[in-house]
């Protein structure tokens, strides 16, 4: 079977899909948000919770919508989870949008015939019907498509969002289109990114949130929008230089204001360094800028 001929079964087999698993797939929507509805109310009673009642649950209420770099959605190819021993979701990016479409799993997860897609872009890969590697992970190629294959992208993007309901998880931001790591940023405008009245820049899934750390400032947005956006546990650190606060793992509004961490012992140093790194490798916050505290 060659590639292109793979790739148009994919197509007939996504479009079988839409007249009947569509509607049974609302049917099973309902049932589950029914069974999400019943959990939150009688939760105590269904102790024994099967893994249906949590799908549920998570209809009822969506992560928020979030920005991945390359790098994070990478992350998910739908491997084993080293440390749960649980397959990792399966997302991929069709011209910068990001879904989850673990539920094909058997296609674009380890060993499925599309599996080369999984945790990248590959809208243009999609649109022109071809594994050509230069088309991978390459949003340029997206917006270079001729009229042909621009409808076939829209066509993609509309089965992956309406037949197939793969939820969408926010917006895949090339690295060309990140911040350089390089710039100087100022307190002033460091206090512009707590996460709140931003417009949200187009491309984008939410408005950046900053977090200063050491002489580093992480776009946090990217994942993070739960703990340090509106209502996060960490919403006050958003928009400032948190190093003191996490050095010291405190909330106290005189550590957060407080930006200098030259008294700090050795070991609460080593806590915010630990902190940084945590932010840059496990987290993958791009670091979007130097902090200059003089400023
Ligand atoms: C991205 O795609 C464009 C258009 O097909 C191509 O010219 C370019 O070389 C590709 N970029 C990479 C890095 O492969
Ligand atoms: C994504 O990142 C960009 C670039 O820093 C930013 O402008 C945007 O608001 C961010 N949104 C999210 C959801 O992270």
């Amino acid at each position: 079977m060659t590639i292109s001929h793979a790739a148009k079964e994919m197509g007939k087999w996504c479009d079988s899909m839409t007249g009947v698993e569509g509607s049974s797939g609302y049917i099973t929507l309902l049932v589950l948000s029914i069974l999400g509805y019943l959990y939150m109310n009688y939760g105590a009673q269904m102790n024994g919770s099967s893994n249906k009642v949590d799908e549920g649950n998570e209809i009822e209420s969506p992560e928020p919508m979030r920005n991945f770099t390359a790098k994070q959605l990478r992350n998910f190819d739908g491997s084993t989870n080293e440390n749960s021993d649980e397959p990792k979701p399966v997302y991929l990016s069709v011209g910068g949008t990001v879904f989850d479409v673990s539920n094909g799993r058997d296609f674009y997860g380890p060993g499925g015939p599309y599996e080369i897609f999984a945790g990248r872009e590959c809208g243009a890969a999609l649109a022109t019907m071809s594994f050509d590697e230069s088309l991978l992970d390459n949003i340029s190629a997206c917006e270079t498509l001729g009229v042909g294959d621009k409808a076939e992208l829209a066509n993609w993007l509309e089965k992956f969002e309406h037949y197939r309901c793969y939820p969408v998880k926010g917006r895949l931001v090339p690295d060309s289109k990140l911040p350089s790591a390089e710039r100087t940023i100022s307190m002033e405008e460091l206090a512009k990114y707590d996460g709140n009245n931003q417009d949200i820049p187009t491309g984008y899934a939410t408005c950046p949130i900053y977090l200063g750390a050491l002489d580093k400032v992480f776009d946090v947005s990217f994942g993070g929008v739960e703990m340090y956006g509106k209502d996060g546990p960490y919403q006050r650190f958003a928009g400032k230089d948190a190093s003191r606060a996490l050095a010291l793992m405190s909330f106290d509004p005189k550590d957060v204001e407080n930006t200098d961490i030259s008294d700090l012992e050795e070991k609460k140093v080593k806590v915010l360094k630990d902190w940084v790194k945590t932010f840059e490798e496990k987290k993958g916050y791009p670091v979007v800028g130097k902090l200059d505290k003089t400023l």
